[in-house]
C-alpha cells in the first residue's frame, strides 16, 4: 500500500530517480491558506546536501500545488502536489544493478517483484519521504490553527552519544537537530571520523506534540500509540518505536510509572501522553530508532541476482547516519496521524459534553 490514513489519507507515488515523486492528500479540509512556498522551510530541513554530514546529492525540492488549492485556501477536494527529481545520477548504481546490497530492501524487493528499480532505490528511497514532509505542512498548519497544536522533535541519540540537556533553541542551530550546543563541535569531529572510515551509524529521534486535547484515538483499533507507531515504522530504516518510556517501562514498578494527578494537571507523564489508546491531555512523546545504513563503500560477502557470491562495494552519495535528517520526516508522520484522529474524533464525538454527558446520571 502507499496509502495511509482514514479520513485524512495521504497516498505518495514517485522513485529517487524517475522524472517526479509526489503526493495526493484527500479528505483535507477547506479554508487552510496554502502557498507552494509554505513548503520551503520544512523540505529545507529534510533535504540532504545542506552539510556535510549528509548525502551530497542536491534536489530544488521545489513543490508543485495541482489541485485541490484555490485563491491561496484549501478546497476540500484532493490535494495534488509535485517535486519533480533534478539530481539523480543513476550511473553510481550500474555497478550493483544486479546485486543486492545486505542490510538493504534491494533483496526484498527482489523478492517480492521479480523486479526492482535499482537506480537510488527506487521507491524504497529515501527520497519517497520528500511528500510525507510536504503533506503535514498542510497538517502542522491546521492543527496549530484549529487547536495550538505544536509538534517539533529532535535528534536524540547519535550512535552511543546522547544529548546532555534538551534545550528547544538549539535544536535548529545545527546540522544535526541535536538539542545540546555544547555537544555539537564533538559530534561534528565524531560524524567527521565515522564518514572517513566508511561506515555508517544509527541514530534516534524523539517527537513530541505539545496541545493535544484529550480524547484523540480510537480505542481497542486504531489506538493512536498504534497508528502512531505503524506511521514511524513506515519511514525507511526504522527499526524502534518508543511511546513516552517505552521499553524503559519494563524495569518499572507501576508505583513509579504510573503518572499521579492533581486538579491542576497531571504530575509526570512516563506514559507519553496517550492511556489506553486515546490522548490524556498531555504532551504526547514518541522516540523512533533508525539503524545504520547499509549503503557503505566498504566491501562485504553477498550475492547477486543469480544468486552467485559477489563482493559488494557501494558508491555514490549516502548518508552515514539517516537519522541526522530524520526530525522532520518523524515530526511530519506525527502530525498526519494526530491530523486525522482529530478528524475521527470530531466526526463521532464532536458534540461530546453538548449533546451527551460526561459524568453519568447518578454518579454526580
Ligand atoms: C538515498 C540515497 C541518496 C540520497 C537519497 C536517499 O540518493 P542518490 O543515491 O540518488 O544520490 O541522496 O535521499 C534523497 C535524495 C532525499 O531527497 O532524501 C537512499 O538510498 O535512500
Amino acid at each position: 500500500m502507499n496509502t495511509f490514513g482514514h479520513l485524512l489519507r495521504v497516498t505518495t507515488f514517485g522513485e529517487s530517480h524517475g522524472p517526479a515523486i509526489g503526493c495526493v492528500i484527500d479528505g483535507c479540509p477547506p479554508g487552510i491558506a496554502v502557498s507552494p512556498e509554505d513548503f520551503a522551510r520544512d523540505l529545507g530541513r529534510r533535504a540532504s546536501g545542506t552539510s556535510r554530514h549528509t548525502s551530497q546529492r542536491h534536489e530544488a525540492d521545489a513543490v508543485e500545488i495541482l489541485s485541490g488549492v484555490y485563491q491561496g485556501a484549501t478546497t476540500g477536494t484532493p490535494i495534488a502536489l509535485l517535486v519533480r527529481n533534478t539530481d539523480a545520477r543513476s550511473r553510481d548504481y550500474a555497478k550493483i544493478a544486479t546485486q543486492f546490497r545486505p542490510g538493504h530492501a534491494d533483496y526484498t524487493y527482489w523478492h517480492k517483484y521479480g523486479t526492482r528499480d535499482p537506480r537510488g532505490g527506487g521507491r524504497s528511497s529515501a527520497r519517497e519521504t520528500t511528500m510525507r514532509v510536504a503533506a503535514a505542512v498542510i497538517a502542522k498548519k491546521w492543527l496549530a490553527d484549529r487547536h495550538g497544536v505544536a509538534v517539533r522533535g529532535w535528534l536524540s541519540q547519535l550512535g552511543e552519544r546522547v544529548p546532555g540537556d534538551v534545550d528547544h533553541a538549539a535544536i535548529d542551530g545545527n546540522p544535526f537537530f541535536w538539542p545540546d550546543a555544547t555537544q555539537v563541535d564533538a559530534l561534528e569531529a565524531y560524524m567527521d571520523a565515522l564518514r572517513k572510515s566508511g561506515d555508517s551509524v544509527g541514530g534516534k529521534v524523539t517527537v513530541v506534540a505539545d496541545g493535544v486535547p484529550p480524547g484523540w484515538g480510537e480505542p481497542v483499533y486504531g489506538k493512536l500509540d498504534a497508528e502512531l507507531a505503524a506511521a514511524m515504522m513506515s519511514i525507511n530504516a526504522v527499526k524502534g518505536v518508543e511511546i513516552g518510556d517505552g521499553f524503559a517501562s519494563v524495569a518499572q514498578r507501576g508505583s513509579a510509572h504510573r503518572d499521579p494527578m492533581a486538579p491542576d494537571g497531571f504530575r509526570s507523564n512516563h506514559a507519553g501522553g496517550i492511556l489506553g489508546g486515546i490522548s490524556s491531555g498531555q504532551r504526547v512523546v514518541v522516540s523512533v530508532a533508525f539503524k545504520p545504513t547499509s549503503s557503505l563503500r566498504l566491501p562485504v560477502q553477498g550475492v547477486d541476482v543469480h544468486g552467485e557470491p559477489v563482493e559488494v562495494v557501494t558508491t555514490g552519495r549516502h548518508d552515514p547516519c539517516v537519522a541526522i535528517r530524520a526530525t522532520p520526516i518523524c515530526e511530519a508522520m506525527l502530525a498526519l496521524v494526530l491530523m486525522d484522529q482529530a478528524l475521527r474524533h470530531r466526526a463521532q464525538c464532536g458534540d461530546v459534553g453538548e449533546v451527551s454527558p460526561r459524568i453519568p446520571p447518578g454518579a454526580a
